[in-house]
């Protein structure tokens, strides 16, 4: 089986007319509540106030999402009025307006920072109202979607006493999209912003970006790179005259909804559109012409967010073709974003690419440490540098990067994958929000214990002024989002943990699927229960013990094992018929063990307390050798392997026993997919039990079938 394997055309794009269904509406359905509830939240919701001092454009969107939500859910659309008159109502709106005062104190109101909010129930003799507020307008539009958020998950209103603010300052998502409308590592269909080297721009595409910026807003993201860090030619163009007032027109619909928009710029531009003869970033010209890049895209973009960047990794041109460091370049870029607020954002995905199979030496899982924890400190304040979960590429299991919580000095972003590229592709149901958190509570004992990888992200540990998240986007031109309906989770739980990386994955499965599928318990509770296993039944069918890859070349679906055994790539598992894994220990390997600090260096470093799921990653081990688990290695790979496959079949079973409690379309088109899914982890079973059988010659203890 293969990346072309054929699905049903239910989610086909219609050519950008977005459709009305449950699936394109995803966590902004709104669906009709029970009468009940209808009663319990009526009260209150007969009359939307708005209330504020100043210029406040984004109490607009808070206002229109109310009402619309609202009118949706309780069958009425609230009228919208000038003041609160005792009779119940939400105010929406700035604290330092005349109606909120009083809602917060000072000390609160400030704690609020600039995105925070408070919903408060105040039920006092002539004061009757919820208050959705926020300091700035920005807030009181998350707090607008938070209220909606209790209202679809069935919570109580009537005593609320929220605050919140979100725990990282840049919360963003990356699109690999490519302006001929094709997305790298996309399986959703094509671009919402791109078709044939120009911008989508027709009343409807623009009506599905606005659905997006929507979906983004709900969930608190605020920042998005709208094209693929591999920069291709036309791209490069991006910055310039000729295509800035299309990037500003895509910026407009974002900024409604309080989301600045980025473009990824390719290093060499000065000397692909500029006329330059080097691209060198310690150049006068080169500096020159950045700098009427920035002052030109703040020209068309006065927010715009800044420039993000993919150098001197996997064939994209950088400082090193002159001999500088990534500082050099990362810092260049900052000072021509510098006079407008504009932040470069450096990727650390940086290793050898032309490696030599042979050469045992060089570990890519090294490369990002080695060539940035040496820079730390060197960077401007308005350099973020993306590092990605793990030391090699978003693979179903890996440790965390060790330059997380690594660097002290610089500004940080922990990259994420919601594309599902090494986890199913969208084709198997692969829930990542339980794989996010665990890589989110990793502690990286930088500062002694509690020192989270989370807080190591926001800037929290170290005080940096900027932090946050990124990942990489699921989601194109299919109507229903993401292509697998139930991958929906997988955006929608990225937005939530980059607002509040302490939510429980429970909590999120639990709203996710409240407000996609309703309140039979029936209906969410086996939901949940399949989104929470997803992970790991993946894993278990997969590669095993965290060695990773064990994919197919080049689109990276479906099982080879020695697919990139003897590549260029540096992703080796290093199988022979006496043993697996990569000794990454300082003792006899890489060194890659003794970049973490102290705590999980000595964890990793010996093969008695890496976790299971980890030692192949860390350790070559015999066949024989036995886990935690009590069984060895080849028998955990036959196991997990059979058991895996049973998973997935058992994930279509669970999901057949909801027939009829569910809307045919959606049920029909997750269907499909689990059905692919169980019958592609059996092809995954086979291959991976026959490789080892054959390769070891040692027999599964309990006599299954391998091949
Ligand atoms: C955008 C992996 C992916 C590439 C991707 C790259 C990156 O190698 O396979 O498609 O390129 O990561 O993150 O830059």
């Amino acid at each position: 089986m293969n990346n072309n394997t054929k699905i049903k055309n239910e989610t086909t794009s219609l050519g950008g007319v977005p459709a009305v269904g449950d699936a394109y509406r995803a966590w902004l359905r709104y669906a009709p509540l029970l009468p009940d509830q209808a009663k319990e939240y009526a009260p209150w919701c007969g009359k939307i106030v708005v209330a504020s001092s100043g210029t406040a454009p984004l109490l607009a969107p808070a206002v229109e999402e109310l009402a619309a939500g609202l009118g949706s859910m309780l069958g009425r659309e609230p009228r919208r009025g000038q003041a609160a008159d005792g009779e119940g109502c939400l105010v929406v709106g700035t604290l330092d307006s005349a109606e909120l005062q009083g809602v917060a104190d000072d000390a609160e109101a400030k704690a609020l920072g600039d995105e925070g909010y408070v919903l408060r129930t105040v039920d006092e003799p002539g004061r009757r109202f919820i208050a959705i507020a926020g300091r700035t307008d920005r807030g009181a539009l998350y707090g607008a979607f938070h209220f909606l958020r209790l209202l679809q998950t069935g919570r109580p209103i009537a005593d609320l006493r929220i605050a919140e603010k979100p725990s990282g300052k840049i919360r963003m998502i990356d699109h690999w999209d490519n302006m001929d409308g094709s997305i790298e590592r996309g399986y959703a269909g094509e671009s919402v912003f791109f078709r044939e080297g120009r911008f989508l721009e027709d009343p409807e595409d623009r009506k599905r970006l606005r659905d997006y910026a929507r979906l983004m807003a709900a969930v608190g993201l605020n920042a998005v790179a709208i094209n693929n860090v591999n920069v291709h030619e036309i791209e490069t163009k991006l910055i310039t005259p000729e295509l800035l007032p299309s990037v500003a027109k895509a910026a407009d619909v974002f900024r409604e909804y309080g989301i600045r928009l980025y473009l990824s710029i390719n290093f060499a531009s000065p000397i692909e559109i500029g006329g330059l003869s080097t691209a060198d970033p310690l150049d006068p010209e080169v500096k020159r012409w950045w700098a009427e890049r920035a002052a030109d895209a703040y020209r068309h973009v006065p927010d715009f967010g800044g420039f993000l960047v993919k150098a001197d990794s996997e064939f994209r041109p950088g400082p090193f073709t002159y001999g500088r460091d990534h500082a050099d370049g990362a810092n260049m870029l900052a000072e021509a974003l510098e006079p407008y607020g504009g932040i470069a954002i450096w990727r650390c995905f940086v290793y050898d690419c032309l490696q030599d199979w042979r050469d045992r030496t060089t570990d890519r899982a090294r490369a990002a440490y080695d060539h940035f924890r040496p820079l730390d400190g060197k960077f401007r304040d308005n350099v973020i540098l993306q590092i990605k979960n793990g030391p090699m590429d978003f693979q179903v299991r890996e440790p965390v990067s060790p330059l997380i919580g690594g660097m002290r000095h610089t500004n940080q972003l922990l990259e994420l994958q919601i594309t599902q590229e090494y986890t199913g592709q969208q084709r198997h149901l692969c829930y990542l929000v339980p794989q996010w958190k665990e890589i989110l509570d990793f502690d990286t004992h930088a500062l002694g214990e509690g020192s989270t990888a989370a807080k190591a992200a926001t800037g929290e540990l170290f005080g940096r002024p900027l932090g946050g998240f990124a990942a990489v986007a699921n989601i194109g031109s299919d109507l229903n989002w993401t292509g697998h309906l139930l991958a929906q989770a997988n955006y929608y739980g990225y937005g939530r943990l980059t607002w509040s990386p302490e939510l429980t994955s429970e909590q999120i499965t639990d709203e996710w699927a409240r407000i996609s599928f309703g309140h039979d318990p029936v209906v969410i509770g086996t939901i949940k229960r399949m989104l929470l296993e997803s992970w790991s039944i993946y894993e278990s069918y997969t590669s095993p013990l965290g060695i990773g890859w064990m994919v197919n070349p080049g689109h990276h679906y479906g099982p080879n094992v020695d697919g990139y055994e003897y590549s260029k790539w540096g992703t080796y598992h290093f199988a022979d018929s006496k043993g697996i894994g990569v000794d990454r220990t300082v003792a006899t390997g890489t060194g890659f063990a003794g970049q973490y600090h102290d705590v999980p260096a000595a964890r990793y470093e010996l093969p008695e307390s890496c976790p299971d799921e980890l030692l192949l990653f860390f350790h070559h081990v015999p066949y024989r050798h036995r886990l935690k688990s009590g069984k060895t290695v080849i028998q955990h790979i036959y196991d997990s392997h059979f058991e895996g496959t049973e998973k997935a079949e058992e994930l279509v079973k669970a999901w057949r026993s909801l027939e009829g409690k569910i809307d045919e379309e959606r049920y029909e088109s997750v269907l499909d997919r689990l059905q692919l899914q169980a019958a592609h982890a059996a092809e995954w079973r086979d291959v991976i039990n026959t490789y080892f059988y054959r390769k070891t010659g040692i027999p599964d203890e309990h006599d299954r079938k391998i091949y």
